[in-house]
């Protein structure tokens, strides 16, 4: 079937300039990609032109939220390779704010300010980050509105946010791994467990002892939780093969991860060799039983329980499945681990209610628990549901969004002669994950669903040779999808996450009494300060610590003398109760910057290298006379 068939109704409104432009990935983007057999064919009849222009119109003025109105669910967006995670309105798509996590943030002093790289901790050296998987912590398969987890690939990190101030508030590194990519929740009774997979194989030890004959080497990765409540690593399993992506599941008892490189290889040709990899799942009480009966190891540099999930462990089960799998999605209806081809045209649906005899040996092979392997199209590589029964995957190489209906693919799988495809959506252009409103909890309620397009060609005005990428908004809560809103983005939103918006409740303005900046408060009971009135400078050796406070439009000291050389830390205390008015500080010539806002303590070190006189002023609009508040820091030469 050409594009021109497969697009039919949805390129006169989606694609005005022709669709010779869809092409140019069909072949190369995945090696490999040109042996694969052909998508399954439409099921549902293809809408009258007047009919789908009149169905576009009606979801277009959904997506109108009005000035002053609100959005009815709030997106949190991972920003990929940039480091940070963007909180959109959905479904007007503007962005609303951005929290800076695995990047420097001059805004908002992140990286810079002592209480965030208190929270960063070792790894606030590193500069960059690479994160994918932002989820919203749940209790009992709903999501809680509490935290929100994110990996990042590039440094092997789990960070977590507050929701309440939409602020990072712990990271933790994962020992003995090397880049932490998939990231999913439990789900039940609660998330106690952040499930991450560390995705590349190394020696173990990795210390050079053993480079000379790495063949001899123990080689593996492993399967890692951490606790939410306490950001520190619980286990980790080490696995055959690698990791990719991974989900829980909504009894609490299993989650589920992809491999794609069952070969141990270090090269692509050599991960695409066999025509199957696998899924592995942990059985999470018999993991945690294992613990504690003490069957655990510990590896050099870190106490925490490294279990053995190699195959003919108790603790995993591998079931093949076709060539390179990518994205593991738990359906909202808890019966399916839904695995994506990727390689293959086809997903596989593991059903969980069968594991348990899975794991008790009662199945004659672990592919006894595929309930069905629907051919959808080329490159399946994530999936997405509605709630009621079907299924949105994917298509990276046929640049589209499949919709597919999940207990008639079971039907066809058994033989009826079933059509389970209902509509094929073009999406521009290659999309990576996709994700429907609230779709990760008991209550995925099928209205809205974002395809994260990872190449937007000539859908925006050119940028130069980098180009955006594009975040569909599709309104799926008819029976045919709607694509409704391009929206351009900067580098690279993996996935991301949809919540009604009731479910988040952020505070208006910051508490006083707020652990984000206890350290800090102690340090000032320490020097005698009481940071909501007092506005003193403390000398200790070369350590100068200069306490102030601010109020719209002044800073509690204007003037303040140290000497060349001195390590200076500055702790600002916004009084001002008013919402919204945030203070910002500003050393000129310094690299030093931060956010205080309403009821805020924030501090910032650094050394006044620089004899003479150095301004410093408030950065955040705050007040008429905001280029007014300034004051002078007087350097005096060593
Ligand atoms: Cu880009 Cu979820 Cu990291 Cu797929 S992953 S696309
Ligand atoms: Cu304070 Cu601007
Ligand atoms: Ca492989």
């Amino acid at each position: 079937m050409s594009n021109e068939d497969q697009s039919k109704h949805s390129s006169a409104e989606t694609e005005p300039r022709g669709i010779s432009r869809r092409n140019f990935l069909g072949a190369t983007a995945v090696t490999g990609a040109t042996a694969l057999a052909g998508a399954a064919g439409l099921g549902s009849a293809v809408m009258t032109r007047e009919s789908w222009a009149a169905a576009v119109k009606e979801s277009s003025q959904k997506i109108h939220v009005n000035p002053g109105e609100l959005d009815e669910y709030y997106g949190f967006w991972s920003g990929g390779h940039q480091g940070e995670v963007r909180v959109m309105g959905v479904p007007s798509m503007r962005e609303l704010m951005r929290i800076p996590v695995f990047n420097i943030d001059s805004a908002t002093g992140w990286g810079l300010t002592n209480e965030s790289k208190r929270i960063m901790g070792d790894s606030a050296k590193y500069l960059n980050g690479d994160c994918h998987h932002p989820h919203i912590s749940m209790t009992d398969g709903r999501y809680d509105g509490k935290y929100l987890f994110i990996n990042d690939k590039a440094n092997s990190r789990v960070a977590r946010i507050r929701l309440d101030i939409m602020k990072c508030d712990k990271m933790v590194t994962i020992p003995n791994v090397q880049a932490i990519h998939g990231l999913r929740l439990q789900k039940v009774p609660r998330t106690k467990y952040v499930f991450c997979n560390a995705e590349f194989i190394i020696p173990h030890p990795n210390d050079g002892s053993n480079i000379a004959n790495l063949d001899a080497a123990e080689q593996y990765t492993m399967f890692n939780a951490v606790d939410g409540d306490t950001m520190e690593v619980a286990f980790q399993v080490i696995v055959d093969g690698n990791l990719d992506n991974v989900d829980a599941d909504y009894t609490g008892k299993y989650a589920a991860a992809t491999c794609y490189n069952a070969e141990k290889a270090t090269d692509l040709g050599g991960m695409m060799r066999l025509e199957r990899d696998w899924v592995v799942v942990f059985n999470i009480p018999r993991i945690e039983a294992a613990i504690q009966a003490k069957k655990f190891k510990t590896l050099p540099g870190s106490n925490v329980p490294v279990l053995d999930g190699r195959e003919g462990s108790e603790l995993t089960r591998y079931i093949p499945v076709p060539k390179n799998p990518h994205g593991l999605n738990t359906s909202s209806d808890g019966k399916y681990f839904i695995a994506n081809g990727k390689l293959s045209p086809t997903v596989s649906m593991i059903e969980i209610a069968r594991l348990d005899d899975l794991f008790a040996d009662k199945l004659k092979e672990p592919r006894d628990v595929i309930a069905a392997e629907p051919e959808l199209g080329l490159g399946p590589l994530h999936t997405t549901f509605d709630g009621r029964g079907n299924a949105y995957t994917t298509l990276f190489i046929d640049s589209q969004v499949v919709k597919w209906n999940m207990e008639e693919a079971v039907r066809a799988y058994k033989g009826e002669k079933v059509n389970y495809i209902k509509q094929k959506l073009d999406v521009q252009y290659q999309p990576g994950h996709n994700h429907a409103s609230l779709t990760e909890s008991r209550d995925a309620d099928g209205k809205w669903l974002v395809a994260l397009c990872k190449f937007s060609k000539d859908r925006f005005l050119p940028t130069g040779p980098l180009h955006a990428e594009n975040d569909q908004l599709i309104d799926i809560s008819g029976d045919e999808m709607v694509l409704v809103h391009d929206g351009p983005t900067y580098a690279e939103p993996h996935d991301c996450i949809l919540a009604k918006r009731d479910q988040i409740r952020p505070r208006k303005i910051w508490d006083r009494q707020d652990p984000y900046f206890a350290e800090t408060r102690a340090m000032a009971e320490k020097d005698g300060v009481n940071l909501d009135t007092d506005n003193k400078v403390i000398r200790d050796g070369n350590k100068v610590r200069v306490y102030m406070t601010s109020v719209a439009p002044t800073y509690g000291i204007t003037e303040f003398k140290v000497k060349q050389g001195d390590e200076v830390t500055v702790v600002i205390t916004n009084l001002d109760l008013v919402e919204d008015v945030s203070h910002g500080f500003c050393m000129v010539n310094h690299g030093v910057s931060m956010e205080i806002s309403p009821q805020q303590t924030s501090s910032i070190s650094f050394v006044a290298d620089k004899a003479g006189v150095h301004w410093y002023y408030c950065n955040w609009f705050c007040h008429a006379l905001h280029m007014e508040m300034v004051g002078r820091m007087i350097v005096e030469p060593a």
